[in-house]
Formats: C-alpha cells, structure tokens, sequence
C-alpha cells in the first residue's frame, strides 16, 4: 500500500514537496497537510482531494492521519513537531536544518534514541545530487591522488526581506557545512568569516557577500562565497583541488547558445529547479526506506553535528575569528553498519 504522508508545513518547499509527492513519487500519497494557515493549506489542497487539513500535528497524530511526516516549516519550528511525531513511533523527512542550535538538536537525538529506532532522515537534498555524488566518488577513489581543498560558490539571486544575516550561516551556509563533511568524511575543525565589499544591492540590513572557511579534521580547507544578492541567477559550485588536477561540479545544465557574437548558457533562478532531481531522489529513497522501517541519507546525528558546527560559524560571523567546532561523542545508535 501507499505510505501515507502528512506534510507539515505548506510554504515555499511543503507545497513544492506536495506536487512532488503527488505527481512524481510512487508508492507514496499526501494524506494529511498541516498547516496552520488556512489560504497556504487551501491552496496546497486544491488538488489533494483525499487529503485532509489539520492546523497543528497533535490533531493529524490524534486522526491518525498518516504513516509518515515530511516537515517542511521553518527550522525554528521544528522540535515541536518532531518530539510529538517520534512519540508516535512515525518515520520522518525533516528539512534542513534539524533544528536551530545543538541543544535542540541532541533533544531530538534523545528522543530519537528512546524510540530505539531510526526514524528521522534531515533534507540535506545536496547528497542526492549527482554532482555532488560523482565528486564524492572521486575523493574516496584518491585517483588524483589527496583531495586538498574545495572552492565552494553558494549564490541566490536575491533574498526576502526576512532573511537576516544569521540566516546566511544556519539557513544558506548549513547545506556546504553538511555537504564538506559528506565530500570529506571529516567533520568541521573550525569556521572563519570574512566579508567582501557589501552589496549595495542586499536589503539594507544584510552584510554580505561573506567567504566562509571550513577547515576539515583532516586539514581540508573548503573557501564558500556565501552571497544571497548576486542577481543573475541560482547557482552553486564546488571546485575540488586535487594533487593531481581539478574537478568541478554544479556548472548549469541549460542550453548553450552561440548567437550573435555571443556564446551563452541558460542559469537556474532558484534552488527547486537546481535540485529538483536531487530532491526527487531524496524524497523516493526515503520513501521507500521509511517502507522498511529504516532511513536511506542523513540522520538526526548529521543534523546535531551540522547544528553544532553552525554555531562555531555564527560566532565566527560576530567576532571575525577562527572559531574552534565542539562535538558531542556519537552514541553508538548511531554508528553505521
Ligand atoms: C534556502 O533555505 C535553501 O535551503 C537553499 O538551498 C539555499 O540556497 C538558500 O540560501 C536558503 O535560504
């Protein structure tokens, strides 16, 4: 049968996640939106016409509304439904980031924990990139030999007016916070910030562009422009420095054209057709793990070690020094097989 999905959260990547769902998954369903605003739960029902409307999680856990929650709100938001939806024993695809700061996050690893199984999977979709993936395969390979840094690009053609200078390192940094570890196996040393020229063009409360150095464990160093107002388009990039060559990975796939004395490319404008495949890949292979009561990509400790790393990046973002990451030791729940 069908897993049965409730989506928390019906804003920017919950409804893009519904049509997703509805359109290119199988074996799955929405059954339930929860939503506390009615024109967003309206809109994203429109074409779910099983799918029932809750305005809060406790209400669709009561229903029994589904066998799955995808949440998709805001992170600041998410312990409160993750707590009550691993009480009830449900397997989860939470959005990136797990939560805001690591108590919150090692919050959900405890209660994670006392369920005795792996429930939660966090939507670090940059591991479902085939990008991303090939690069990794080239790393582990060592057929370039060592793998010595990374030149990271993380641009958005604009932001809304409440995206806020933290939000550069917890909400837009956290995907190559996540992704340098996935590339390297090695956690994050330390995180250092530095900023370029601001922008004139950034809302006025905005200072950014920022460079972010991520030093790895094992002495990687990953360079990320981190830049929200770069105007002409969507594009992240990743070039690995290898000891014998280069690799690059995240060049757009759009149309080459030579016109008019010009030789030019289709860019992406946002982060959903950048990544749709990896968010397609994502959501199918949790579906069909959360199936078999297991989770295929992050897990709620990769989720606590990005909260944590975050927090060295956002001290490092106010006092302009290297800033050492502090890590709990990993429970052995957590050790993969
Ligand atoms: C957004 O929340 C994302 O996750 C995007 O991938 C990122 O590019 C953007 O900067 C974030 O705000």
């Amino acid at each position: 049968p069908d897993l049965r999905i409730a989506v928390v959260g019906a804003g920017l990547m919950g409804a893009d996640h519904i049509i997703r769902i509805s359109s290119r998954i199988v074996g799955a369903v929405v059954s339930a939106v929860v939503e506390p605003d009615e024109n967003r739960a309206k809109a994203a029902l429109a074409n779910l016409p099983s799918a029932k409307w809750f305005s809060n999680i406790e209400e669709a856990l009561q229903a029994s509304a589904m066998d799955a929650v995808l949440i998709a709100t805001p992170g600041q938001f998410h312990e409160s439904v993750l707590i009550p939806a691993l009480a009830a024993n449900l397997p989860i695809l939470c959005e990136k980031p797990l939560t805001p700061d690591s108590s919150s996050a090692l919050r959900v690893v405890a209660a994670e924990m006392a369920t005795g199984r792996n429930l939660v999977q966090v939507g670090f979709m940059r591991r479902f990139d085939s990008g991303y993936m090939q690069l990794r395969e080239l790393i582990v390979s060592k057929n370039q030999g060592e793998l010595l840094g990374l030149h990271c690009a993380h641009r958005n053609p604009t932001v809304p007016e409440s995206y806020h200078n933290d939000m550069l390192i917890f909400d837009s940094v956290v995907h190559e916070i996540d992704v340098v570890r996935f590339l390297t196996d090695s956690p994050i040393a330390s995180v250092e910030v530095r900023h370029f020229k601001r922008n004139s063009k950034s809302p006025v409360h905005l200072n950014e562009p920022i460079l972010v150095m991520l030093e790895t464990e094992s002495g990687v160093l990953a360079v990320v422009e981190m830049n929200v107002s770069a105007q002409f388009g969507y594009q992240v990039r990743t070039e690995a420095i290898f000891e014998e060559g280069l690799a690059e990975i995240g060049r757009t796939s759009g149309m080459l054209t030579n016109f008019s004395a010009k030789i030019s490319m289709d860019e992406n404008m946002s982060f959903k057709p950048r990544f749709a495949a990896a968010y397609d890949s994502q959501i199918q292979r949790w579906v069909n793990a959360a199936k078999a009561g297991k989770i295929d990509g992050p897990s709620a400790w990769d989720g606590y070690l990005a909260a944590a790393a975050v927090e060295a990046g956002l001290e490092a973002l106010r006092s302009g020094k290297k800033v050492p990451a502090a890590y709990q030791p990993m429970p052995a729940f957590y050790q993969v097989s």
